[in-house]
């Protein structure tokens, strides 16, 4: 039985490849797929989704768009990664599909409850104040998530800041909540992802599926690459979000390790630190786990599948 999957997302190169990765897989199912402001505004991330639903042919599911701003702190946009779109460097196609005209807090909210206990799994790659709302207003979801396998954060490195990651960073209020309301959560953080790195070889296999949509991540990591060159003096870029998507299809890709984790609010240096406590033995009622190491070459081997399997699709 396929793992059935909220995406929520704010694509975003590495979050377009996160949802061609969730659609293209058998093993994950694709429920819903929400939108939340961060690479850029609310507006702009939303249409970015719905253009990559046309780009993979994504039929069937409902999309909406969540929270235009953080709950606390001012709107933190990455353009010098993303571009001024959000997804620069593909030519992106209007949209097809039409919005969900729901709320992405109540279409969460929706779904995790008109599913069994234990069905649905929640992915973010993005801030998470769409996530932190659903639990708030229906707080019945935190025992009705399978889990919350997450992109964020980070217990050695940030990158919005010396110790802190971007979707961690740009709402920590959020994410706070996020890691304390009970429900299993995984975090791929960049310790993880910074090991999932679009080399050479990578290009090569994707270029070698040939079809549209394989075509649209080679234009994506092209991008991506040069923005990750210069702003982060990267060889080749990490490709985060889709790592969060292959725990869920298989966990084995990667090892993990539990450990306390909390959000830090109120350092000088540290605001949206992700606290990783690693003192042996995690305590029994510990709900939270950190992802460690990547199999690349199994991740990659993923993502090539899910593409195959989408086949050429016409946008
Ligand atoms: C990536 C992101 C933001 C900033 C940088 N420098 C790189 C986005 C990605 O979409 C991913 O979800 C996460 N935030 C990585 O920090
Ligand atoms: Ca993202």
């Amino acid at each position: 039985m396929a793992r059935k999957i909220i995406l929520d997302c704010d694509p975003g190169h590495d979050d377009a490849i996160a949802m061609l990765l969730a659609h293209g897989n058998p093993d994950v199912e694709l429920v819903a797929v929400t939108t939340v402001v961060g690479n850029q505004t609310l507006a702009k991330v939303t249409r970015n989704a719905l253009s990559v639903a046309r780009i993979a042919d994504i039929t069937g599911v409902p999309f909406a768009a969540g929270c235009p701003r953080p709950l606390v702190r001012t709107i933190e946009t990455a353009p010098e990664i993303h571009g001024e779109s959000g997804i620069d460097g593909p030519a992106m196609p209007e949209p097809t599909l039409d919005l969900d005209p729901r709320h992405a807090v109540d279409l969460i909210i929706d779904t995790v409850m008109a599913h069994e206990p234990g069905e649905i799994t929640i992915v973010p790659t993005a801030g998470l104040t769409n996530i932190a709302l659903a639990v708030r207003k229906e707080p019945r979801i935190a025992e009705r998530v399978r889990e919350v396998v997450l992109m964020g954060g980070g217990y050695h490195t940030g990158n919005w800041s010396a110790v802190a990651e971007f979707n961690i960073k740009i709402d920590p209020e959020a994410a706070h909540i996020v890691f304390n309301a009970g429900w299993p959560v995984t975090m791929v953080g960049l310790d993880l992802t910074h090991q999932a790195l679009a080399t050479p070889e990578v290009t090569r296999r994707i270029a070698e599926v040939g079809t549209r949509p394989a075509v649209f991540v080679n234009e994506l990591l092209d991008f991506f690459g040069a923005a990750y060159r210069e702003a982060q003096g990267f060889e080749h870029p990490p490709v985060h979000d889709p790592c969060a998507v292959a725990y869920v299809i298989d966990p084995s890709v990667m090892t993990v390790r539990k450990a306390p984790v909390d959000i830090e609010l109120t350092g000088t240096l540290t605001l949206g630190m992700t606290v990783a406590d690693f003192r042996a033995p995690a305590p029994a009622d510990c709900r939270t786990q950190v992802a460690v190491d990547l199999d690349h070459e199994r991740f990659w081997d993923l993502v090539v599948d899910a593409l195959e399997r989408i086949g050429d699709v016409s946008a």
